[in-house]
């Protein structure tokens, strides 16, 4: 049986190093698979578009944040299923067939996670890890869900997911939209172990409190919805 194609969505600000080795890696690995590269860069300005574009990568603009390029990544990729990754080198490429493979067994959404067995972080400071185990509590008891994780972006979609989903959210709180649309929505969602590196080089771009914010609005504002 032929392969699925696989749509990769990046979105990346100031990443021209690490995709310097990703891209080449995530081709390695997905050699036997069809897939695209989708970069969605903010106006970076060290040449990443440059180097997504000579590793074969497409690459769109968006001014705004993670969350609307991951939007944007979703709405142009072609593939039957769809991955969100982030550009840093937190992210294995090994563990990309086995996002694919819960799709492909029939799963909408399939979540890494840093708290399964088998999955880590080597990238998270107590605070964040502390924030983090508030939120997922909180999503899993507001929202009658069971996460283990929430706002980790190693993610795989079915394309009929990425519709149904109608998501909105402009920065980081689209992971944590993402769980508790998807739960509404009674998604088939798997979550798998996943281990987190510490980003390769550059600086991370999540400000714990800002971001923490706008991720309790998040959770607290789909209640209504
Ligand atoms: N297009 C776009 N990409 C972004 C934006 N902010 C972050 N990114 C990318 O989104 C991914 C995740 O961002 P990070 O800064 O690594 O966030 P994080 O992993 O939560 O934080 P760190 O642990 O500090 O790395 C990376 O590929 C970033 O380059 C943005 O405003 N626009
Ligand atoms: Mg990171």
């Amino acid at each position: 049986m032929q392969k699925p194609y696989v749509s990769i969505i990046i979105p990346t600000l100031n990443e021209a190093k690490n995709l310097r080795s990703l891209l080449p890696s995530i081709k390695n690995t997905l050699r036997d698979y069809r897939y695209e590269i989708i970069i969605v860069d903010k106006n970076s300005n060290d040449g990443t578009a440059e180097v997504a574009k000579s590793n074969g990568a497409k690459v769109l603009y968006d001014s705004k944040g993670k969350g609307s390029a991951l939007i944007k990544g979703f709405k142009e990729a072609k593939g039957s299923i769809i991955i969100s990754m982030d550009a840093d080198l937190s992210h294995r490429p090994t563990e990309l067939k086995l996002l694919i493979a819960a799709i492909e067994a029939g799963y909408d959404v399939c979540m890494g996670s840093r708290f399964l067995t088998g999955g880590g972080s080597d990238d998270m400071p107590a605070f964040r890890r502390f924030g983090n185990k508030v939120f997922v509590y909180m999503v899993n008891a507001l929202y009658n869900a069971h996460y283990s994780d929430l706002c980790y972006g190693y993610r795989s979609f079915s394309r009929s997911a990425t519709k149904e989903l109608g998501l909105k959210s402009v920065g980081f709180g689209i992971e944590t939209e993402i769980s508790i649309k998807a739960r509404k929505k009674h998604l088939k969602v798997i979550e798998i172990p996943s281990f987190e590196k510490k980003r390769g080089t550059g600086v991370g771009k999540l400000h714990s409190f800002r971001d923490g914010y706008i991720i309790l609005k998040t959770i607290l504002k789909n209640i209504s919805d």
